[in-house]
C-alpha cells in the first residue's frame, strides 16, 4: 500500500518508522510518503493561510498549495494505470472511524491523507479533490485536536496493522477489542498470584472449552459495563 501525508508538520509523522509500522515500511509493504504542504508554496514566507471570507475568528488554508500538492500526489501522471487514490481529510465535522473504516481502507492500494490546520481548509480543495480520487471526511471522535496530525497517525496505525504480514501472527488480530463488535476479554501471565491478588481458576484449569465460555462472558460483560451502545438492544436489557 502507498501512503501519502501531505501536512505543515511533516515531522510528527517520525513516530511511523517505529515498530510494526516501521518493520512493514522496510520489508516495502507500507510505501509511507510524507510530504511538507510548504513545498507548493511559492512566496517568500511560504504562507498556507489566509483570513476567512464572511469574517470570523482564526485562519483558512488557501487552496492554492493544496491544489498543487495534491496534483503532484494524487494526481494521474503519478499514480498511472493504478486505482484512484483514495483522499482522507481527517476532520471533526466528518464520518467517524472504526475498525469497520480501517478494514475497508486496509484493502485500498492507495491512501492520501490532507492534514488540515487553523479552522480548515478552503471547501473547493475538497471539490477538487474528487476530481483526483474519492474523497473522504474522516473524523477520531467526538472532541477536537488542534490539526489532522495527530488523528492520520492513529488511522495509519489502525488500517496499516491490518495488512497482510504487518502484523507477524494474524492470529492477535482476531481476538481483540471491536474486531467481532466486543470490547476483548482479561488477560493475565505470570505469576498465578501477585500482591494477593490470585489469577481466575479457570485459566489455570487447562479446560479449554470452559476457558472460551468464561472469555466469552467477560467479553459480554465488559461491553454490558463499558460500552452498551455496541451491544444489539435485546443483550443490554438482559440483566
Ligand atoms: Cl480527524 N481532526 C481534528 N482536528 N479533530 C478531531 C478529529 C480530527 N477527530 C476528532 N477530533
Amino acid at each position: 500500500m502507498r501512503i501519502d501525508v501531505l501536512s505543515i508538520f511533516p515531522s510528527y509523522f517520525d513516530g511511523l518508522t517505529l515498530s510494526l509500522l516501521g518493520k512493514a515500511q522496510h520489508a516495502g509493504i507500507i510505501d509511507l510518503r510524507v510530504h511538507d504542504l510548504r513545498d507548493w508554496t511559492s512566496d517568500r514566507h511560504n504562507t498556507v493561510d489566509d483570513t476567512p471570507y464572511g469574517g470570523g475568528a482564526g485562519m483558512v488554508m488557501k487552496p492554492e498549495p493544496w491544489g498543487l500538492a495534491l496534483d503532484d500526489v494524487a494526481g494521474p501522471s503519478d499514480t498511472a494505470g493504478a486505482e484512484r487514490p483514495t483522499i482522507i481529510f481527517p476532520s471533526p465535522a466528518g464520518e467517524v472511524f472504526t475498525q469497520k473504516t480501517a478494514r475497508a481502507l486496509a484493502t485500498h492500494e492507495h491512501l492520501v491523507f490532507g492534514c488540515g490546520r487553523y479552522e480548515g481548509i478552503d471547501e473547493r480543495v475538497f471539490e477538487y479533490a474528487a476530481d483526483l480520487g474519492e474523497v473522504r471526511l474522516i473524523s477520531l471522535g467526538d472532541y477536537v485536536l488542534n490539526g489532522g496530525e495527530v488523528a492520520t497517525m492513529a488511522m495509519i496505525e489502525a488500517i496499516g496493522r491490518l495488512i497482510p504480514g504487518v502484523v507477524g501472527n494474524p492470529e492477535s488480530l482476531v481476538e481483540e477489542s471491536h474486531e467481532d463488535g466486543l470490547l476483548e476479554y482479561p488477560s493475565y501471565t505470570k505469576p498465578a498470584s501477585w500482591r494477593e491478588r490470585a489469577v481466575p481458576d479457570i485459566l489455570l484449569s487447562g479446560n479449554h472449552g470452559a476457558i472460551a465460555t468464561w472469555r466469552r462472558e467477560q467479553q459480554f460483560e465488559r461491553t454490558r459495563l463499558r460500552r452498551p451502545d455496541l451491544l444489539p438492544d435485546d443483550e443490554t436489557s438482559q440483566s
